[in-house]
């Protein structure tokens, strides 16, 4: 239902270009308060008004930024696409920086909402991969309204022994038969079984698996995907975007359809919290998601200097190494990845070797009547109807 306002949003918003009215301060009801923003003096008395994805900054980021700048941080999170663009479409949201995935900022670019970047002012983006710009560029192109953050994948974050117990080894991870066979899915059910709250991921992951164009815009090919996820449906015991990194790392849910670096979040908690739960990730043989979360400044931003300060910032080598090491996302900061530790950028599942990203495929833009199948669908699957 969301999908489909925000589907009329698109059009209207392609119509009008969406100006930007902005007075109202930052809306948080669904952000959570980070504690990113202690530590600062904000000698300038300028402000920063930043959304990001939750669990995706290292601590003393925005600290430092803040003691260095004397810029003062307000640092929102969210765990969803469909959050920050409701936000965005509305209008006056009152952030000066958000973080969409790719595919949901190329419509969002279509839809008037970002204001072009003044690279002048964004002098790191020297230290950025030709390579990975070039296919950013496909839906941003030439770069013109975004610079990449992180990047990542969807796959299989598994509970190591639990899912021995259920089948002997952890080999049916390799493939997404695990997920897409109830009866194997259903061996599971009883240790939690979570997938990403979100229809613009699950529904390409599905159709993927099932042979189709994961980016198919046919209803009827769609549908196949919605009735595949109906047959696993009795074994999902949770829709959730950001709660399974504790609760892997606790041993309360054994399978998650999830973010490569959450996962290995969710391993390293539950490391260092020495309780003896061990956590794998897996990219399944038949492909997997990858993406770019990018950083854009809408276009009714109120700090647009204090933004392209944040965002150059976070383009330094040193800043983004660090970042990486915290998160387990890679970044597309060449001068970066030379400073990230070795056993992050040695790490298959964080760093994905050539072969396995050769199967990976992205997302890509999808018009309203997609968009408002895919609401159906999900809307139907988590009520059980
Ligand atoms: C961070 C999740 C970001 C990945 N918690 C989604 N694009």
């Amino acid at each position: 239902m969301k999908l489909r306002v925000l589907g009329l949003s698109i059009a209207v918003c392609l119509l009008a270009a969406c100006g930007g009215k902005s007075d109202a301060p930052a809306a948080t009801g669904d952000a959570k308060a980070t504690g990113d923003k202690a530590g600062g003096e904000a000698k300038s008395g300028g402000e920063l008004n930043v959304y990001n994805w939750s669990d995706y900054i290292a601590e003393n980021t925005v600290p430092d930024f803040e003691k260095k700048s004397g810029v003062k941080v307000t640092y929102d999170v969210f765990d969803s696409n469909e959050m920050v663009e409701s936000k965005l479409l509305a209008g006056a949201s009152g952030y000066d920086i958000v973080v969409p995935t790719l595919n949901f900022l190329g419509r969002q670019i279509q839809a008037g909402v970002f204001q072009p970047l003044d690279k002048s002012k964004i002098p790191n983006l020297a230290n950025l991969d030709p390579d990975m710009l070039k296919r950013i560029a496909l839906q941003d192109p030439d770069n013109k309204y975004a610079v990449p953050y992180h990047w990542g994948t969807t796959g299989i974050g598994y509970n190591v022994d639990k899912v021995t117990a259920a089948f002997g080894n952890t080999d049916v991870t390799a493939s997404w038969d695990l997920v897409f066979k109830p009866e194997n899915l259903s061996k599971l059910k009883s240790c939690g079984v979570t997938l990403l709250d979100t229809p613009s991921e699950i529904i390409p992951i599905a159709l993927n698996y099932l042979g189709e164009d994961p980016n198919s815009q046919d209803p009827a090919v769609i549908d196949k995907a919605a009735a595949l996820l109906k047959t696993i449906r009795p074994h999902i015991t949770n829709f959730h975007s950001s709660q399974y990194i504790d609760s892997m790392a606790k041993g309360s849910t054994c399978l998650v359809v999830g973010w490569s670096g959450d996962v290995v979040q969710a391993r390293d908690r539950a490391d260092e919290a020495k309780n003896g739960v061990k956590i794998g990730y897996s990219i399944p043989k038949e492909g997997a998601p990858l993406w770019f979360d990018m950083l854009a400044i809408p276009k009714d931003a109120k700090n647009v200097d204090y933004a392209y300060k944040f965002i150059d910032y976070l383009l330094e080598p040193q800043v983004a190494a660090d970042n990486t090491n915290f998160v387990s996302y890679p970044n597309a900061n060449l001068k970066a990845t030379e400073l990230v530790n070795k056993d992050i950028t040695g790490d298959p599942t964080i760093y994905p070797p050539a072969e396995v990203r050769a199967k990976l495929f992205t997302f890509a833009i999808i018009p309203p009547d997609v968009d408002r199948q895919y609401t159906r669908i999900w809307t139907q699957l988590k009520t059980g109807r």
